[in-house]
């Protein structure tokens, strides 16, 4: 009995190195990426739950719950190697280790650039994360292979010892299998003991409606967070397929009912561009901080610059999107409705119908064709467009070779040849371009490093200026080029940017150089904000800072064209009315002209801060209220029709 003690002692101490090895990682995810250990300090938290347990004092799920989910999801995923003998159980861990390794830095890469966690619908979209290729490249440094080390050393060791490892026949199997399920109950306790108390404490509505993967990985850690993901994963699409319940559905027709019903407000600008065509161009990471700035007395963007001035220019614009990217970006805009809280709509629901702008403007007699010199089957772009309303898609195959830059060919030549494209088509169209030179991680071909910046920010920010100078040169040429094939002065010409740019973090020269008022709220102001062009023939130049967002562009282009009509489902408002406006943010911030409420993670009112633009104070979140539910209702309304399809669903019944 002795010896069978002694050794089960072995197994369990080197199973207890294994749970604080990877403990430890977990907090190297967390400071990576600057979230829960680090945020709260783990030293702290572990004083916390010792005067939770000793002293009696509360508990909160968030702070030391974290760290006994964290260290439950470690036991859950690894007790079952104490039912082994020792030779099997070492191997086993190797194994478990190197599983759990790579989950914890596979996510940390991943959120360098998305500042997200890899989810199921992401993996769902592989086939674009490969084709980042090289940008991934620069996400990671070999120091973050330390993070195997463990692994190979004890890979070696193994190898080496492997005859001295005794051979366990004292070990007494039914006393392994106690140890074992002790762990495993003791593993389970430490994991759903604090979740549960979350959730009793009000927390159920984040588990139900998942507005974003960071919003779950707080209450559940790392691991949990991906447990829980391939639950919903296989909740959403084997078990259950997703119903929206009859009641969310009625709620959400009455919505639009309602929305529907007030009566449109007149402007000057009401059916200005009736008959023209519509050229609408996406930028690629365009942000509004380079609009109008000077750096070395050079001007970054002097083409739009100049288009500005003889523009409907929006000053207050703000991007939408969430981990979908640029296919969250054309969504919202070609929609009107909000991209989903993890994975993009294209490749989660794309057969799905809308009131979509292409669809719109072909029942108006419009032409309509997608412009974008890359893979097709990116974003799932060939199966979307045709359900949107596309009649074509000119996407890589359709242009001729040009000149390379980053990721395809440089929009300078993608303009020019979609130009020509277009002349050669009947009026009126709607033409839609991608543009994607300006793509992460923006290094430039040394030839268009045109601007004189080598003192200026980081190397992001000279990379990122570079770019967008470039990009600037290329809308150049290709408003020349429209002008000259008589196509400016019968077209409404919109540009606006899909996101950020992707590496703001704060105190680096990056947010120094894009917020010039230098505060929090500052920061996030700069940080989603996108510049929206729109030249309107016969229409003057004007600068209008309504607050809005991508959803809003196809209600102020219906506005424009004359083409609205009051069954039509959008979630957006007109730019263009005086009306007081509003911009939701895809994780639940809100901006208008007077606040910006910047939600928490886990989505708790009081949890955000409500910032007064005029003061530029924090005030009490009481304030924001009125925003902070609009947010709650305008997203869950958004993803019912998503989920649901129930565009579509509603047309059937409307034809019944
Ligand atoms: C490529 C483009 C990629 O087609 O959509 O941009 P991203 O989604 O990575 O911003
Ligand atoms: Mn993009």
């Amino acid at each position: 009995m002795k010896k069978q003690i002694k050794s089960l002692s072995i197994s369990l101490l080197i199973y207890s190195m294994f749970v604080i090895l990877i403990g430890w990682k977990l907090t190297w995810f967390s400071n990576q990426s600057d979230t829960l250990f680090s945020q709260y300090g783990i030293i702290e938290m572990f004083k916390r739950l010792f005067n939770f347990f000793v002293n009696d004092a509360s508990f909160s799920p968030l702070r030391e719950g974290i760290l006994l989910v964290s260290f439950g999801a470690i036991i859950l995923a690894s007790f079952w190697t104490i039912f082994l003998k020792l030779r099997k159980q070492l191997i086993a861990l190797i194994i478990v280790d190197f599983i759990l390794s790579f989950i914890i830095l596979a996510d940390a890469i991943y959120f360098r650039y998305f500042e997200d966690l890899i989810s199921s619908a992401v993996l769902l979209q592989i086939k674009q994360m490969s084709s980042l290729g090289s940008s991934v490249g620069d996400l990671f440094t070999w120091k973050d292979f330390l993070l195997f080390g463990d692994v190979l050393i004890f890979t070696v060791l193994l190898v080496v010892l492997y005859k001295k490892i005794p051979h366990n026949k004292n070990a007494n199997p039914a006393l392994r299998l106690a140890t074992g399920l002790v762990a495993g109950a003791a593993g389970a306790w430490l994991f759903f003991y604090p979740l549960h108390d979350f959730v009793e404490k009000g927390g159920a509505y984040l588990f139900d409606k998942t507005l974003s993967s960071m919003r779950v990985y707080e209450v559940t850690g790392l691991f949990g967070f991906h447990g829980f993901d391939t639950y919903k994963y296989l909740d959403e699409y084997v078990l259950n397929k997703k119903e929206v319940s009859a009641k969310d559905r009625k709620d959400a027709q009455a919505w639009f009912r309602d929305k529907n019903k007030e009566p449109a407000v007149q402007t000057v600008y009401e059916k200005k561009a009736a008959g023209k065509n519509l050229i609408m161009v996406q930028l690629e990471a365009y942000q509004s901080y380079v609009i109008d700035k000077k750096v070395n007395g050079q001007e970054i963007t002097p083409n739009l610059n100049k288009l500005k001035k003889e523009s409907l220019y929006f000053s207050d614009i703000h991007h939408q999107t969430a981990s979908g990217r640029t296919s969250d970006a054309e969504f919202a805009a070609n929609t009107s409705f909000y991209p989903l809280a993890t994975g993009s709509a294209y490749v989660r629901f794309p057969r799905n119908e809308y009131d979509s702008l292409p669809l719109i403007m072909k029942e108006n007699g419009y032409d309509t064709a997608a412009y974008h010199a890359y893979k097709p089957g990116f974003w799932n772009r060939y199966i979307v467009y045709p359900n949107l309303g596309f009649n074509e898609f000119h996407s890589i195959e359709d242009f001729k070779k040009g000149e390379q830059i980053g990721w395809s060919l440089g929009d300078e030549s993608f303009f020019t040849q979609s130009v020509d494209i277009m002349k050669e088509g009947e009026d009126p169209f709607y033409s839609f371009l991608i543009a994607l030179t300006s793509h992460y991680p923006y290094t430039m071909p040394a030839q268009y490093q045109n601007l004189d910046i080598d003192d200026v920010g980081d190397v992001n920010l000279r990379n990122y200026l570079q770019s967008v100078h470039y990009v600037d040169q290329a809308v150049g040429t290709f408003i020349e080029k429209l002008k000259k094939e008589g196509l400016w002065e019968n077209s409404v010409v919109v540009f606006y940017g899909d996101h950020d740019s992707g590496y703001m973090q704060a105190n680096t020269g990056s947010t120094l150089f894009a917020n010039t008022k230098a505060d929090k709220l500052g920061e996030l102001e700069v940080k989603d904000g996108i510049p929206l062009f729109m030249h309107v023939p016969g229409v003057d130049g004007k600068e209008i800072n309504k607050a809005g967002g991508q959803v809003d562009i196809m209600p102020t282009l219906l506005h424009l064209f004359g083409m609205n009509k009051d069954n039509y489902h959008h979630m957006g408002q007109n730019l263009l009315d005086d009306q007081e406006s509003s911009v939701v943010f895809r994780y639940g911030s809100v901006k208008t002209d007077k606040y910006y409420y910047k939600a928490a993670y886990d989505l708790k009112l009081e949890n955000g801060t409500c910032y007064d633009i005029e003061s530029r104070q924090s005030v009490s979140v009481e304030t924001c209220k009125p925003l902070y539910d609009k947010s709650i209702e305008h997203l869950g309304i958004s993803d019912d029709v998503i989920f649901g399809n129930l565009v579509e669903l509603w047309r059937n019944q409307s034809v019944k």
